[in-house]
């Protein structure tokens, strides 16, 4: 079968002239160099040590040492030609055990990061939190304990009151529905919990972190766009049965309306309280009204649908879903099926759902496992998935929706949380023993296309405005 090459031109003529391509990344997943300057263990550093819970063990002592090649990797990511960068500040290095003493030389890398990226022209798209919890905070009882919610807002205020004049955006949480489900219910991510009452005080815990960290950047930063980076589930029912339907519409208030819902409504979804209300922790008085704080952007993650359909079992614990199968076999090198216009349908059902603030698309990408051949990747397939899911973001722009940027992920491979480094997402390929980065054909494309831009014409995209505050 002939390659096909998307041609970039062509793409590019779909975008306006400040629409946004950028690459991103996570601290934990990149950085390595655990235990230098100061910085103390995370939850991520305590669960990948212990048997079973990543594979082969993997975890991020080293990674990508992106530590200590801070000035070559910010050349590489200016050699793409994007416009913005987006990474994530290690709560770890800023205050070592959560709270207490700052750690100087932990901001002082974030300085060179940010100061890096001016000099280089690069936006700077900051994420606070990417689910490296101080370790020291779990003694608290981590994300259940609602003092951990005051510990993120004193580390984001300073944070924010050092960095925030050289940042573009910043966004409070990656994914709370990882750092939430995922690591309170399905025990997949650190700290590895399944349970429900743990579960449902880390959602209420994160969304009032969430809003007392706005409330902290609006105080240093009143002109910072502030936002948040959330991986909603686009949620089809396995069958136009009326039981597979409603467990559609309870898997959408399960996955998405316990973010959007306080985020963008200042309101739990009812069936959600309903259900499960006498198990979550006490909701009071101005913790909705911190929460649903207006926001000046948001970021959607993307990779794949939710395909549920409804689970008959007697006494199944709400949502009561199970899985339903695949409608396109084709999957990438991690498992996951691939429909873009999933992509399409999920911002057109939360626009519809709520109102939102301008919208990039801070992740979307591929994994594929091959490695180099004659100093080359040829990863056909991700060039092929990331060309599919921008022409979607090029029809939602024509639909007016306001989408504002496209972030890939991922820079680089990387550590992949409980796949460890055998999972590879990134446009440029990492020797985990040399070090050596390899821009991928997909990232020579992607290059391509974003050397397109900006076109001249700026908009009102994140970041045009005057940063002098
Ligand atoms: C996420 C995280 C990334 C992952 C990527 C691939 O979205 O899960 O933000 O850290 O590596 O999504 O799973």
């Amino acid at each position: 079968m002939t390659d096909r090459i998307p041609d970039p031109a062509l793409l590019a003529d779909r975008f306006p002239g400040d629409f946004l391509f950028g690459v991103a990344t996570a601290a934990f997943q990149i950085e390595g160099a655990a235990k230098a300057d100061g910085r103390k263990p995370s939850i991520w550093d305590a669960f990948s040590n212990m048997p079973g819970r990543v594979f082969g063990r993997h975890n991020g002592d080293v990674a990508c040492d992106h530590y200590h090649r801070l000035e070559q990797d910010l050349d590489l990511i200016a050699s793409l030609g994007v416009q913005a960068y987006r990474f994530s500040i290690a709560w770890p290095r800023v205050y070592p055990d959560g709270t207490g003493p700052i750690n100087e030389k932990g901001l002082d890398f974030y300085d060179r990061l940010v100061d890096g990226l001016q000099a280089r022209g690069i936006k700077a798209f900051a994420t606070l939190y990417h689910w490296d919890l101080p370790l020291m905070l779990a003694g608290d009882g981590g994300w259940t304990a609602r003092s951990t919610a005051y510990a993120f807002q004193r580390y984001a205020r300073t944070t924010i009151a050092r960095l925030g004049d050289r940042l573009d955006a910043v966004a409070t949480f990656n994914e709370p529905w990882c750092s939430v489900w995922l690591s309170h219910l399905y025990g997949i991510h650190a700290p590895g919990e399944r349970n429900m009452e743990a579960a449902l005080h880390a959602l209420h815990t994160t969304n009032l972190a969430h809003g007392l960290a706005v409330s902290a950047i609006r105080e240093e930063r009143p002109k910072l766009p502030v936002g948040i980076v959330i991986n909603p589930m686009h949620v089809y029912a396995g069958s136009d049965t009326p039981a597979d339907q409603a467990a559609a519409e309870r898997a959408f208030d399960f996955h998405n309306g316990v973010f959007f819902g306080p985020i963008f409504k200042g309101a739990y979804p009812d069936t959600v309280l309903s259900a499960l209300g006498e198990r979550m922790p006490p909701i009071e008085d101005g913790d909705l009204a911190l929460i649903s704080q207006p926001l000046d952007w948001w970021g959607v993650n993307y990779y794949t649908p939710m395909r549920v359909a409804d689970d008959p079992t007697e006494g199944a614990e709400f949502p009561a879903t199970k899985p339903a199968p695949f409608v396109n076999q084709e999957t990438t090198d991690i498992g996951w099926e691939i429909f873009p216009q999933a992509l399409g349908d999920l911002i057109r059902t939360v626009n519809a759902r709520y109102t939102l603030p301008d919208c990039y698309i801070t992740e979307n990408g591929a994994c594929y496992n091959m490695g180099v051949e004659d100093g080359a990747v040829d990863d056909q397939p991700r060039l092929d998935y990331i060309a599919d899911h921008l022409s979607v973001t090029a029809d939602l722009i024509a639909e007016g929706y306001p989408m504002r940027g496209y972030f890939a992920w991922s820079l680089m491979d990387n550590f992949e949380w409980a796949e460890g480094y055998r999972m590879r997402f990134g446009i440029v390929h990492v020797d985990y023993d040399t070090q050596a980065r390899t821009i991928k054909k997909s990232g020579l494309w992607y290059q391509s296309l974003a050397r397109s831009f900006p076109k001249g014409n700026h908009g009102g995209s994140v970041g045009a405005e005057d940063r002098s505050s």
